[in-house]
């Protein structure tokens, strides 16, 4: 299914990832799909079989009350939680140590991304520079209304709540410009209020932090 989603490469393409955290969104997509297809096809498959009439037929009861109705989902849920919880702590990077820590501030209809004075100090608009191949944490609030950040290539969506700091740990693996979004509908503005990720190389970042231009 992976190998099928090739054509689905852009720049807002969550079937294109480009860091751990898209990756495992990605992953449990096609997890999901890979049991929840299957499962519909036999169940309508078997609905449209109980419209013919079949003189004689028994319906093996054992194998659908008890394999079907509870075996088979009973086995099919618990893989999936424990997947699902097992990649969740991936996904999150929780008990990851970032390598920087960047304020993300929202507001009608653009974004601020300031980096710690260790690292330049600057804020820039609507662009959040990183470096390529470290985990960074986006610490993200809004001046007015709810925003999401969100950047389809690096990982999941996170809401910009006024007077909350959410926060949401990204790894570009590759240097690159990646696009990102306001995921939240937030007034007129919103479907311009765009900005970019961009994951600088080792040489390129050292430069940016020193405050030389790369
Ligand atoms: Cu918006």
């Amino acid at each position: 299914m992976v190998a099928g989603t090739g054509g689905c490469a852009g720049p807002l393409s969550a079937l294109d990832p480009a860091g751990p955290a898209a990756g495992g969104i990605l992953q449990i997509f096609v997890v999901l799909m890979a049991i929840a297809v299957p499962s519909f096809l036999v169940i309508m498959g078997l609905f449209a079989l109980s419209f013919k009439d079949v003189p004689g037929r028994r319906v093996p009861v054992r194998l659908f009350l008890i394999g079907g109705g509870l075996v088979f989902p009973l086995v099919a849920l618990t893989v999936v939680t424990v997947y699902g919880v097992w990649l969740g702590e991936r996904i999150t990077a929780a008990g990851v140590t970032p390598a920087l820590r960047v304020e993300a501030q929202a507001q009608q209809w653009r974004w601020q991304f300031t980096r710690p004075a260790a690292a330049g100090g600057v804020t820039r608009a609507d662009v959040l520079d990183i470096p390529a191949g470290q985990p960074v944490e986006v610490t993200i609030t809004s001046t007015d209304v709810i925003h999401s950040f969100w950047v389809p290539r690096l990982g999941g969506k996170m809401d910009a709540i006024p007077g909350s700091r959410n926060r949401i740990i990204l790894r570009a693996d590759q240097p690159g410009t990646y696009r990102g979004v306001c995921a939240e509908f937030c007034g007129t503005g919103h479907t311009a209020m765009v900005f970019s990720v961009v994951a600088h190389d080792a040489a390129a970042w050292a430069a940016l932090t020193a405050g030389r231009t790369p």
